[in-house]
């Protein structure tokens, strides 16, 4: 039996385009996904992990805004909105990849919040020769901006996670949890359904997998217990359509299959999946477009 009160906050992830955000959040909520809980009773946020813990729940959330940073994209409406959601979590975690800080990397600092407690993540560590180079690196960095704290980890390898959560812990403000602590994420089943397909595309595609894919979820009807769910593999070009499909349809029946399995799992009910491919040109230059599929 313990009395220390419970603490919940908000912690944003942030970082140019492969510093490991998304490696890092898989690593700090484990694996398993649960979506018992389908609604969340709060908040502007979108959460994308939970990791709870005896004395303390740390929630995850995107920023609104970073999902469309790319290649410098950022403009002034954007910058607004992404400052005004950096500046309303507990914690913010900002991602360097060690030994490397670049014009992007200092184009996402330069939104960072002033008010809100901001830690300085320096990822892959085990791309660091020695600590000497690293520390010198780190001087560089914090000689910018005032961070509440400094934390060397390797998301991939799983290494200092324990450290940086305690970094990240005192930030959070007392509060009941927010979230049933067996949820890790209040992404619904449509998104999952389509992470699902896109997982077995990259995996039976490989190297074939042409570079403008992306995964609709045209249909997701609840028949009883029954999920109707109907996908589309939206490609670029004609010609890119067999590499999908495979002779005599066999990669995509092969895809759809598995994919069904693990979504009769996930949903732990019936599934009728029908997934097919087809062309959508002109769609990777359209922002709108990469919003709705949530890519950053
Ligand atoms: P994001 O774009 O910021 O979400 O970055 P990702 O999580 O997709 O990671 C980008 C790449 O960096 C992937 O290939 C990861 O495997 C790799 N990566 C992530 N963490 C580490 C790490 O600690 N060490 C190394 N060497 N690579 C990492
Ligand atoms: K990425
Ligand atoms: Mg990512």
């Amino acid at each position: 039996m313990t009395d220390t009160p419970f603490h919940c906050g908000f912690v944003a992830i942030v970082g140019r385009p492969n510093v490991g955000k998304s490696t890092l959040m898989n690593h700090l909520i484990g694996q398993k996904i649960s979506i018992t809980s389908k609604k969340s009773q709060t908040t502007r946020h979108r959460v994308t992990g939970i990791h709870t813990e005896e004395a303390a729940q740390f929630v995850f959330v995107d920023t609104p805004g970073f999902q469309t940073y790319h290649k410098g994209a950022l403009n002034e409406a954007l910058n607004k909105s992404v400052k005004d959601s950096l500046g309303s979590v507990d914690c913010v975690l900002f991602l360097l990849e060690a030994m490397r800080f670049t014009a992007a990397d200092r184009e996402v600092m330069a939104l960072l919040p002033k008010k809100t407690p901001v830690i300085l993540v320096v990822n892959k560590l085990d791309k660091a020769k020695d600590r000497l180079t690293l520390q010198a690196f780190i001087d560089e960095v914090t000689a910018e901006f005032p961070f509440a704290g400094v934390e060397v980890v390797s998301a991939k390898h799983g290494q200092r996670l324990a450290e940086l959560l305690d970094q990240v812990r005192p930030h959070l403000p007392e509060s009941m949890p927010l979230y049933p602590e067996d949820m890790i994420t209040d992404k619904n089943e449509r998104f999952l359904a389509a992470e699902i397909v896109r997982e077995k595309l990259f995996r039976y595609l490989g190297e074939e997998l042409p570079y403008e894919m992306n995964v609709e979820v045209e249909m997701f009807e609840l028949d009883g217990a029954l999920r109707r769910i109907h996908i589309a593999v939206l490609v670029d070009k004609e010609h890119q359509k067999p590499i999908v499909i495979g002779r005599a349809g066999e990669k995509l029946k092969k895809i759809s299959t598995e994919a069904r399995l693990d979504m009769e799992k996930l949903f732990d009910g019936k599934v009728f999946l029908q997934v097919w491919v087809k062309v959508k040109s002109g769609w990777a230059d359209d922002v709108r477009f990469l919003r709705e599929f949530g890519l950053d």
